[in-house]
């Protein structure tokens, strides 16, 4: 069984963040003690996807767990440490076939049955959500709460990480709801070092 940090910070560049941009916020949250860095870009861009993930991991090196979102083929060609995919990507089985065993693999889920069918996967960890309203992801289904996260912890014995509005504010309530670890976009963008550090704070 993997053990997750309490706080997973997800870099988002989906709004086009220069390379440049993007190492620099890496770095910050790097220096904040962040050990778990997931990498997201929903441009829907390969090559720049890739050339930002070589350069991340080129940058940061092996003293951060690197996951990509989405797509297997650019967690190898990147040499990144797991991936993490949602309903309407690649399903967790054939993720692990083109991963292996060893990398970490993450799985996105919105309500219980997605969560029960997810546990029984070779999925490394769970995400539940989103917990509360979000603006960084298009088209999100409905939030499901802290009650969701309660739901969810019931249900399943793997690490759980609650993503979705989760802020310095709610973040202790959602780890006292049963989650394991909280995954963060917006809340860390201002002052990423600053705001990464309050989390890790907060949720001692
Ligand atoms: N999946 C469910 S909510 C979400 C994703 C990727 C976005 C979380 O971002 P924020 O800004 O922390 O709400
Ligand atoms: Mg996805």
């Amino acid at each position: 069984m993997i053990s997750l940090p309490r706080l997973y910070a997800i870099i988002d560049s989906s709004a086009g963040m220069s390379t440049q941009d993007l190492l620099a916020y890496a770095d910050e949250l790097a220096a904040a003690g962040c050990p778990l860095l997931q990498y997201r870009n929903k441009s829907g861009n390969a090559r720049v996807m890739l050339e930002q993930a070589r350069a991340v991991k080129k940058h940061l090196g092996d003293s951060v767990r690197l996951i990509m979102n989405d797509r297997s083929d650019l967690c190898l060609a990147a040499k990144f440490d797991g991936v993490h995919v949602g309903q309407e990507d690649l399903s967790p089985e054939s993720v692990c076939k083109i991963i292996g065993p060893e990398r970490w693999l993450g799985v996105s889920t919105h309500n219980p049955e997605q969560l029960n069918e997810a546990d029984r996967t070779p999925a490394d960890y769970l995400a539940i959500g989103p917990v509360f309203a979000t603006s960084s992801k298009e088209r999100p289904d409905p939030v499901v709460g802290l009650e969701g996260v309660s739901r969810a912890r019931q249900l399943t014995r793997k690490p759980l990480v609650a993503i979705g509005g989760i802020t310095r504010a709610n973040a202790a309530s959602v780890i006292e709801a049963g989650a394991d670890s909280v995954a963060v976009i917006s809340d860390l963008l201002r002052e990423p070092r600053k705001s990464a550090e309050e989390f890790f704070r907060i949720l001692r």
